[in-house]
């Protein structure tokens, strides 16, 4: 049998550069080797307001995208969080097991805190929902970006209090980085990652931003003052857009740019990233042209994990003597 694999994206937002080259770009390449299960987190999206209206189109455009990044709906399952009840309910079941503690020391909590005036409950409970959406499938692989790393360690302790309090229940998952752009900075403040719900046009590169756009956000991207790229002292910014490039095109390396002037350098970059995004780009275009496409394969997932999920749910509370 091949090893599960599990990882999900919010439809929150525009996705992004970050969330391609860190998360959907590795999904693809190793979705072969697994099982392989991606989940449209809709769940977690709304621990912040989300019009309805716009959600509800998000999650068919991020499962749209999934598929235009190369996630093959024959080899692989493509589902909504939402639409298989054991996420939510396994959630509770290990919320009963996790300490405060853990939560309040998370970064992304103590980060999104720090932006609302009201903290909702949601946003401290994320890591746990995180954690039934990996455990509830056994999944043993979960291709992340770096940022996440941190709720990938929670997800392990809390699966290991589980199943010493009540026996072996959890497969323990291991975290899956790729080699190259595992976090990619904001193209406006190299200091921060590159995030949906950062504001500022010049922040982030969306997946489905016109060639145009893409070529004037990075002639605009923050860097030094240093005429020329110089590998053995590269400032934030210049690293950031030589990861970027290097992640879109093998053959760019340190050493094929070393003393570009800037504007050269970013030329090059910019093209890159327009020859790679063209063809999903291209690929976005198709799949959006036929609803009923998107519609069969996310029932066509469902369908494949509910009774997964159900069996762990069920094997979980009945370790915990919540049967009759
Ligand atoms: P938000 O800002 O709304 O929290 P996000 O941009 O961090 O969103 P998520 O949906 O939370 O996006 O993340 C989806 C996947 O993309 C995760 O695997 C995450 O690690 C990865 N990812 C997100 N941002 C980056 C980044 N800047 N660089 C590399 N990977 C990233
Ligand atoms: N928290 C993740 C999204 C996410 C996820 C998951 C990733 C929710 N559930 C399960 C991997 C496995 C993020 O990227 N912000």
């Amino acid at each position: 049998m091949k090893a599960r694999v599990l990882s999900g994206v919010q439809p929150s937002g525009q996705l992004h550069i970050g969330n391609y080259l860190g998360a959907l770009k590795n999904w693809a390449e190793i979705q072969s080797r697994y099982e392989s299960i991606f989940c449209i987190v809709d769940l977690h999206a709304i621990t912040t307001y989300q019009n309805p209206a716009e959600l509800s189109a998000k999650i068919k455009e991020t499962a749209a995208l999934f598929i235009a990044a190369g996630i093959d709906p024959e080899q692989s399952w493509i589902m909504v969080q939402s639409t298989v009840p054991g996420h939510a309910e396994l959630a509770w079941l290990l919320t009963c097991v996790t300490p405060l503690g853990w939560l309040y020391r998370m970064t992304q909590f103590k980060v999104k805190a720090a932006q609302q005036e009201t903290v909702g409950d949601g946003i401290l409970q994320y890591p746990v929902l995180m954690a039934a959406d990996i455990l509830i499938y056994q999944a043993s692989i979960v291709p992340v970006g770096e940022d996440q790393s941190q709720h990938l360690e929670l997800t392990r302790d809390i699966a290991q209090r589980f199943n010493s309090l009540y026996g072996e229940t959890f497969v323990m998952p291991a975290t899956h980085l790729p080699s190259v752009g595992a976090r990619i900075m904001g193209l406006d403040d190299p200091t921060q990652k590159m995030s949906k719900s950062a504001k500022g046009a010049g922040h982030a590169i969306a997946l489905l931003d016109d060639p145009k756009v893409i070529q004037k956000k990075i002639m605009r991207a923050t860097t030094d003052s240093e005429p020329a790229v110089d590998p053995a002292k590269m400032g934030a910014g210049i690293a950031n857009l030589l990861a970027i490039a290097q992640a879109c095109d093998p053959s760019i390396t340190k050493e094929t740019v070393a003393g570009m002037r800037y504007g050269d350098f970013k030329k090059l970059v910019a093209a890159a990233v327009i020859a790679r995004l063209e063809p999903l780009q291209r690929r976005y275009r198709e799949i959006t042209a036929d609803p009923g496409y998107l519609e069969a394969v996310l029932k066509r997932g469902r369908e494949h994990v509910l009774p997964i999920a159900e069996d762990t749910v069920q094997k979980t509370k009945h370790a915990m003597g919540l049967h009759i």
